[in-house]
């Protein structure tokens, strides 16, 4: 089976080895500096979700660092975007020709007590008329059960729009389990592609190194927002192809 058709059939696809080591180097290095800035600026870099999925007795062991949109920080993110040819060719067989970046998020999973995501679809933190909307999850280290890696549901981008909890845009946690999800283990430099409407989550980082990972949200350029929800900065940039809308604005 090919990339696409096990993307079609499951909602996810992993793809092995997308970047060299150097760039593998490169990335961990600059991930580290970045959050590291961000703290040293005072600035807020807790990624941990909030709503009664977690007690408040959990939270007080959990930690999780993340930046929204690196690529505005650090060039090394911006290049990264730009020769991922690997990773686009495979995303336009299967949104087509011309890929559109919506934003990124840097995460890091820290050792022993990096924070769990609840199981949850994407879409609707930001939803789109045409369902294009796919991330691309760039593995700068290992990911293991241990580490806490991405958990998936295979199939499940074929549920649609599931209801999310009253106090947050996730799903009900008793009946979509974590353990019961597929854990996707990857080596560094993999690139997991997955659609916003596919369940996943994932746990604690319970090994004694860091969990770092890039998400990246790329659409169909003819794709548009069914609700004005979810602006960031750079949000329309070409990564392939052309915008056949010709928008001047960024949504
Ligand atoms: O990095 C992870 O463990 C999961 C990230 C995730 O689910 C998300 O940001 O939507």
């Amino acid at each position: 089976m090919n990339f696409k058709q096990f993307y079609l059939e499951n909602g996810y696809v992993l793809l092995p080895a997308m970047m060299t080591s150097e760039q593998i180097e490169e990335m961990r290095r600059e991930t580290d500096l970045l959050i590291e800035r961000v703290k040293t600026a005072s600035r807020d870099s807790s990624f941990l979700w909030g709503g009664k999925w977690l007690s408040e007795d959990e939270r007080k062991n959990l930690e999780i660092d993340g930046v929204h949109d690196p690529q505005f920080h650090s060039a090394a993110f911006s290049r990264l975007l730009v020769n991922c040819d690997g990773v686009l060719d495979v995303v336009e067989q299967i949104i087509g020709p011309n890929i559109q970046l919506h934003h990124t998020k840097l995460i890091a999973k820290q050792p022993g007590v990096g924070a769990p995501f609840p199981m949850h679809q994407d879409k609707p933190y930001f939803p789109h008329t045409k369902d294009s909307m796919l991330a691309a999850y760039f593995h700068f280290d290992d990911g293991t059960v241990e580490n806490g890696c991405l958990h998936v549901v295979p199939g499940s981008h074929r549920l649609g729009d599931l209801p999310v909890q009253p106090d947050g845009l996730y799903l009900d946690q008793r009946k979509y389990r974590l353990e019961d999800a597929v854990p996707l283990e990857a080596k560094a430099g993999d690139v997991v592609l997955f659609s916003y409407l596919t369940i996943h989550g994932s746990g604690v980082n319970r090994s004694e190194n860091q969990r770092r990972n890039w998400l990246v949200q790329l659409r169909s350029a003819d794709d548009v927002p069914a609700v004005d929800c979810h602006r960031s900065r750079g949000q329309g940039m070409m990564l392939r192809g052309f915008d056949p809308l010709v928008r001047m604005t960024a949504l």
